[in-house]
């Protein structure tokens, strides 16, 4: 197998998620706490309050994780444990909680990677106008400040924003995540700038302030398109569509990683936005655009190449594979959207998030068996490997997600972990995918060559 000796395999989570202890030790409130409150916006009128628990019981998580071997943690930090109000004054137990869980990591032989926002942004500072203030750069420079500070002497490895696309996308277009409004395409496009700028200002000041050398990157997602043959015709019409504004707006991967890696806005983002489109001066865009040591990709399933999903499409069909989130599996995706990006941005790849929500609970014998969450990986890591065989370097796997969690709207449903939660006692069960990934980690992904020709 490709997978080089340094390959770096992990599990990821976020703060609201499963952390919990939403009104404890003088954390502040954030944009999910609040607007989950409103009725039927989350399944079940679910909320993170209690979430796993995880504030109180890091350290038996971390044993955990330690049974799951793997050799990289990726997890988020909540804005307003930290900083109550989203600026301003400093919540130091909040701060020594994640002191604590990083200390507690290395000395389990596993490596942080932190990301500084996963969607839970303060409340008050929404207030203010959240995104859509021209202060808010600041405010997050500010905050990576405190974080980077306090955690750079032993955090190596930073995220600076989790899923742009679903900020703005989820949260103010769709409506479909907290604070679940429409916003005008002027208030999109000025909040999407001023999330750009957020992540160039925390860019510079670990570059310019962490303790020990930093390794930054950054975390989107976005509709992935895969060729509907081999042909060449095929495989330009997928690139085409994965890399364009047209099909996706404020989805698009070009919206959130252009500006970025090229230094500009997609051209067809002028087209699309016409007079609305912002004309970013050059600083903007310098700020906006340093360089980054990882291009850290979330992909779970890709987008249909024709169709608009009310008829099978060209890659599903009756019957299809498909999640509990209803979801294809469809790791082919793995390899179109690594070679399209890679192509694109230069830029090393890490898988920051992959993963399948399943059909699990506890059984007779104590254990959760969930062997298509084994397959699921396999698959998708195959493909990985494909693109790394062709010479994509590919750094790292972080599996969504460590341990069930809250799965934002759809509440506590949707299982994607490898660690089982009873909710009603917060009991944790390692889950057969658990055992299995340990042993894969362990064979550096040696036992996935058995099935390796089905992917030439
Ligand atoms: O749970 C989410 C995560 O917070 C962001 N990426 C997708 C996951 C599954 O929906």
């Amino acid at each position: 197998m490709e997978f080089t000796s340094d390959f770096m395999w992990g599990c990821a989570s976020a703060a609201y998620q499963i952390e919990g202890a939403y009104n404890e030790d003088g954390r502040g409130m954030s944009i999910w706490d609040i607007h989950s409150l409103n009725k039927d916006v989350v399944a079940y009128n679910e909320n993170g309050n209690v979430a796993c628990d995880h504030y109180h019981r890091y350290k038996e998580d971390v044993q955990l994780f330690k049974q799951l071997g793997i050799k990289y943690y990726r997890f988020s930090i909540s804005w307003t444990r930290v900083l109550p109000n989203g600026i301003g004054e400093v919540n130091e137990k909040g701060l020594q909680f994640y002191i604590d869980l990083v200390d507690e990591l290395l000395s389990n032989g596993i490596e942080p990677i932190v990301t500084l926002h996963h969607w839970d942004y303060p409340y008050e500072l929404y207030k203010l106008g959240g995104w859509m203030n021209p202060a808010s750069p600041e405010w997050f420079e500010y905050y990576t400040k405190i974080i980077v500070d306090a955690l750079s002497d032993k955090v190596k490895y930073w995220i600076t924003i989790n899923e742009p696309q679903c900020i703005v996308g989820c949260g103010y277009y769709t409506g479909t995540h907290a604070p679940f409004v429409h916003a005008s395409i002027i208030d999109m496009i000025t909040m999407s700038h001023n999330i750009l700028l957020s992540h160039g200002r925390a860019v510079k000041y670990i570059r310019e302030n962490a303790k020990i050398s930093p390794q930054i990157g950054y975390a989107p997602t976005g509709p992935s398109f895969v060729p509907e043959d081999d042909s060449e015709e095929a495989i330009e019409e997928a690139r085409l569509k994965t890399m364009s504004m047209k099909n996706s707006g404020f989805f698009a991967i070009t919206w959130w990683s252009d500006p970025i890696f090229l230094g500009k806005y997609p051209d067809d983002a002028y087209e699309l936005f016409g007079e609305a489109m912002i004309k970013p001066s050059e600083e903007d865009m310098k700020l906006i655009s340093q360089p980054l040591d990882f291009y850290a990709v979330n992909i779970y399933y890709s987008s249909s190449i024709r169709g608009d999903g009310s008829t099978y499409e060209t890659n599903s069909f009756q019957g299809a594979p498909k999640s509990t989130m209803n979801w294809r599996v469809d790791e082919i995706v793995m390899y179109w959207s690594c070679k399209f990006l890679y192509e694109r941005y230069k830029t090393p790849i890490l898988i920051s998030e992959n993963g399948i929500a399943n059909i699990d609970w506890v059984g007779l014998n104590g254990k959760v068996e969930d062997p298509q969450r084994i397959d699921y990986i396999s698959r998708y890591l195959l493909c990985i490997n494909k693109a790394m065989e062709e010479g994509i370097p590919v750094i790292g796997y972080m599996y969504w997600s460590a341990i069930d969690n809250f799965e934002w709207a759809c509440g506590y449903d949707k299982r994607f972990g490898m660690i089982y939660v009873d909710y009603q006692t917060q009991k944790r069960t390692i889950k057969e995918s658990g055992h299995w990934y340990k042993q894969l980690i362990e064979s550096n992904g040696e036992v996935l060559e058995q099935y390796k020709m089905l992917y030439k």
